[in-house]
């Protein structure tokens, strides 16, 4: 915001400034903060203060100070008070370290004194007389309740399409996830829904539980005592940032080796060679697409040298041949270690073939990985992988290769080691049982294309910016949804029950009703007719667990802007008038499945869920382990502390497919080349890869961002970075604006030149809400419905020169040069 552009001071938050526990509500890592707020007449002084510094020496960089975006002017109770949001020098998660995104978790509140994110939604809004008309809660609940509760008694609870947030930090934690599924899946038996960032609903990570291993299974700490951090389609320095920054840096500056698996040379690998030195990091700059075979080369050459942990395999594996065969639900079969090795095989060559590296990098890599130290002891791993190989090919099995790795190797359940997912958002998932949506799950996004459903309501996602097939999913549902715009414009003036009726009869002609619950007006949410105003972390109190599963009560500093609430609480509320609705049309028995929601805080929300899950734990507890909390499962309470679970499998059993036996299975990974539809043809019919990436200063879809000046002075327009030779190629100067096009549709961004860039290869910034990557991917998904955005092909033009805003950015080299 322009308030603060040449800023020279801040307030000095007072020794008596109030202090609230804050978990950073942006990625996984889920640093600790403190929030310091007080009334707006008063100040500190360099000498008495509430950092109990003296502020009038020079502080060190690293030290306790306040920047411009750790501050605002906030509601409190009512008031406007100072809010300063600091890095908490004592959570172990970050030591004090801040982010560019979390460090701005302060100026990216709305504040009506400064001027920041005026675009946060105040109140209800309902599609009227032709625009949104603000509204109070019961007059948009009511409407929302009177039309879903004619579909689902009407046409059956199929025709209710659900998009719902099942993560923690913002637009989730364990209350919202609670208050979403309560109502969904308990009340209701929803099974045409999807989660926000896949087209169903499913995990991410299918074979590692189906092998027994829980994907969340170690501690951060774990990388400072490794030998070797190996890294999976992932870029940590930017996506999670404090766990690469005061994790594994500490761990390479201790000697441990940094391998990645990246088709693309990111600044995670420019900073790994900066602190360990060249020589102790491997890029392995693979094919895109051909980490499965590049995995079961390595498993390969641990087998044949007998660098297997025998005793580990013998005791917490499976042992016999096939345990489970492959099938619709398993897109590969699992067993033993030999079963999947008559699968796995694969020599360095083959691999160095097929994922074009050399072979004499991948069997440095199992060196690195798993030959015995000179004192015979062995070799320590953490393998950390994320969204490279999720989204990509061959989810299933791909994963199941890595774990396969880390299980051969004994690498999980021990110090120093771990084969983890690295994460997104926290996690906040509790929600009462979802096997009726079965598995596969349905192909969410498809069944809408197709004319599927009646009504959808929309929790915190906007697949306008962040589906696959977008293009297509978009025209779909405008649509539809301008289908129901029109009859509601037509029954202007009517009765709520001509209203109702006329929604009714335009969905039975193919229509969609959308109710959007979301913090600002999004993309998707203009093709809503109610709109329903959450409140975000902090304006609430949210609990929720990083990717260490560290469980913290992030608590609530400001009040809600305008009318805004609680996601749990506008489910509540939902529920409520479902219930009365129902009652009123005499289904007695179904509103009944509408009672207990009478929740008056989001504390009630915790205590109903997450709290009957895990009786030791309360508000009053969490409060008191601070910015550290707990990491789950938590075990006991013992002298006034919650007693967690550090590492899980430390017992060498392993559960999580919920098998008697308690014993691990590998995962039969056969390659199969591109295994979602379309992808080979689309790779042969286009010039250029278009892989898509997140960026260090972006959250997400920007949703934020795209009101914050400092972010979009230094990127305007979505970045496609871009090797030097193929912009001369096609007369493409730095900047310029480029279309980039294929069968699916076709997208907008700025070319970044990129001497790292490979030929052929380019990589755009992913849900930018001026040019959205998902127009371009197509519809390819595997047997459980998992998407592989990461693979997608096209071809490039100019469209125009590089705007005034444009030319007034650096496209100075992103890599850190010593
Ligand atoms: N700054 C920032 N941090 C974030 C987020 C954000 O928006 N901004 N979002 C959060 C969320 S929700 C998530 S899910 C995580 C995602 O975190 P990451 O997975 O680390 O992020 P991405 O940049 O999506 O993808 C990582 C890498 O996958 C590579 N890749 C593409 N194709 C392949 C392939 O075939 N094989 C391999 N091995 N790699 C491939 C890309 O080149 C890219 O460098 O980030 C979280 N953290
Ligand atoms: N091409 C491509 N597509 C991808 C990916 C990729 O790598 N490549 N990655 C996928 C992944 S991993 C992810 S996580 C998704 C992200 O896709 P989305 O989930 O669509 O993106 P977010 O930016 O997380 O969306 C958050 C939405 O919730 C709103 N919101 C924020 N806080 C709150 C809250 O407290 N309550 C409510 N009700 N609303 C809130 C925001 O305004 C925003 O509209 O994109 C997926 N799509
Ligand atoms: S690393 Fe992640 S959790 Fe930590 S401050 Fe940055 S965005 Fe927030
Ligand atoms: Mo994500």
């Amino acid at each position: 915001m322009a308030y603060k552009r040449q800023i020279d001071r801040l307030p000095i938050p007072p020794a008596d400034a109030k202090v609230h526990n804050v978990t950073c509500h942006y990625c996984i890592v889920g640093c600790g903060y403190k929030a310091y707020t007080w009334p707006r007449n008063k100040q500190g002084t360099p000498e008495n203060n509430a950092f109990g510094i003296d502020l009038n020496e020079q502080q060190p960089a690293d030290g306790t100070w306040l920047a411009p975006s750790n501050y605002n002017m906030v509601k409190q109770d009512g008031k406007d008070v100072h809010l300063a949001i600091i890095p908490d020098q004592d959570c172990v998660v970050n030591s004090g370290l801040t982010s560019i995104r979390g460090g701005r978790m302060a100026e990216n509140r709305p504040s009506k004194v400064t001027g920041t994110q005026q675009q946060r939604l105040s109140d209800p809004l309902v599609w009227r007389n032709g625009v949104w008309q603000p509204t109070s809660w019961a007059d948009a609940q009511d409407l929302v309740a009177r039309v879903t509760a004619k579909i689902v008694t009407e046409y059956g609870e199929d025709e209710l399409l659900v998009s719902m947030f099942d993560h923690g930090g913002s637009a989730g934690g364990y209350e919202n996830t609670w208050g979403t599924g309560k109502l969904y899946f308990d009340s209701m038996k929803v099974k045409n829904c999807r989660i926000h960032n896949r087209p169903s609903y499913m995990s991410e990570v299918h074979s590692s539980r189906d092998m027994g291993v829980d994907e969340l299974n170690y501690s951060y700490s774990d990388y400072e005592v490794t030998d070797t951090i190996l890294i999976v389609g992932a870029n940590p320095l930017e996506t999670q940032t404090n766990l690469y920054l005061n994790h594994m840096v500490p761990g390479m500056r201790s000697g441990a080796r940094f391998i990645m698996v990246d088709p693309r040379r990111s600044v995670s690998v420019n900073a790994a060679e900066e602190v360990a030195g060249k020589e102790n990091v491997l890029h392995l700059a693979i094919k895109p697409g051909t980490d499965m075979v590049l995995f079961n080369a390595l498993l390969t050459q641990v087998v044949d040298n007998g660098w297997t942990d025998s005793e580990f395999v013998a005791n917490s594996t499976f042992q016999g041949e096939e345990a489970v065969a492959m099938g619709t639900g398993q897109p590969s079969g699992l067993g033993s270690l030999e079963y999947a090795m008559e699968t796995c095989r694969t020599s360095a060559e083959e691999a160095a073939e097929i994922c074009g590296v050399d072979a004499a990098d991948i069997v440095k890599a199992a060196e690195w990985i798993a030959k015995p130290k000179e004192d015979g002891s062995r070799s320590k791993c953490v393998t950390g992988y994320e969204k490279g190989i999720i989204w990509g090919n061959d989810n299933y099995r791909t994963i199941g290769a890595v774990v396969n790795l880390a299980l051969a190797t004994g690498n999980i359940g021990r110090d120093g080691t771990g084969c983890c997912r690295l994460g997104g958002h926290q996690e906040g998932y509790y929600r009462p049982s979802d096997a009726h949506v079965g598995r596969p799950a349905v192909y969410f996004d498809q069944h809408l294309i197709k004319g599927g459903g009646k009504v959808y309501h929309i929790w915190a996602c906007d697949h306008y910016k962040t589906t696959l097939n977008a293009t297509q999913f978009k025209r779909v549902m405008k649509k539809r949804s301008d289908m129901v715009k029109e009859a509601m414009d037509a029954a202007a003036g009517g009765s709520r029950e001509e209203l109702v009726d006329a929604i009714v009869s335009a969905v039975n002609a193919g229509g969609l009703f959308v109710v959007d619950v979301d913090i600002i007006h999004s993309q998707i949410g203009h093709n809503a007719h109610v709109i329903l105003p959450a409140c975000e972390s902090n304006e609430m109190n949210l609990t929720s667990m990083n990717g260490e599963r560290r469980l913290r009560l992030s608590e609530r500093y400001m009040d809600p802007y305008g009318n805004s609430k609680p996601d749990c609480l506008i489910a509540a509320d939902m529920a409520q008038h479902m219930e009365r609705v129902l009652r009123e049309i005499g289904n007695d028995a179904y509103a009944d499945q509408f009672k207990g929601y009478d929740w008056e805080t989001e504390e009630d929300a915790f205590m109903d869920g997450y709290h009957k899950g895990n009786p030791e734990v309360t508000y009053e507890r969490l409060r008191a382990m601070g910015t550290n909390g707990v990491q789950e499962p938590v075990t006991g309470f013992e002298n006034g502390e919650l007693v967690g679970t550090p590492q899980l499998y430390t017992d060498g059993v392993f559960t999580r497919h919920g098998r008697e036996d308690g014993k691990a299975l590998f995962c039969a990974a056969g390659w199969r080349g591109w295994q979602a539809e379309g992808k080979a043809q689309e790779e042969a019919n286009h010039d250029f890869w278009i892989n898509n990436v997140r960026a260090n200063i972006f959250w997400q879809n920007q949703f934020l961002d795209q009101e914050n000046e400092f972010i979009q002075d230094r990127f305007p327009y979505p970045f496609v970075e871009m090797n030097e030779d193929d912009m001369a190629l096609l007369g493409i100067g730095a900047g310029d604006l480029i279309q980039i096009t294929n069968e699916n549709g076709a997208t907008e961004g700025m070319a970044y030149p990129t001497d790292t860039a490979k030929p052929g290869q380019v990589a755009m910034v992913f849900g930018s809400p001026a040019g959205s990557q998902g127009n371009v991917v197509n519809s390819g998904v595997n047997e459980l419905n998992l998407p592989d955005y990461k693979h997608t092909w096209g071809n490039i033009r100019k469209i125009a020169d590089a705007t005034p805003q444009a030319k007034a950015i650096s496209f100075k080299s992103k890599e850190y040069k010593a």
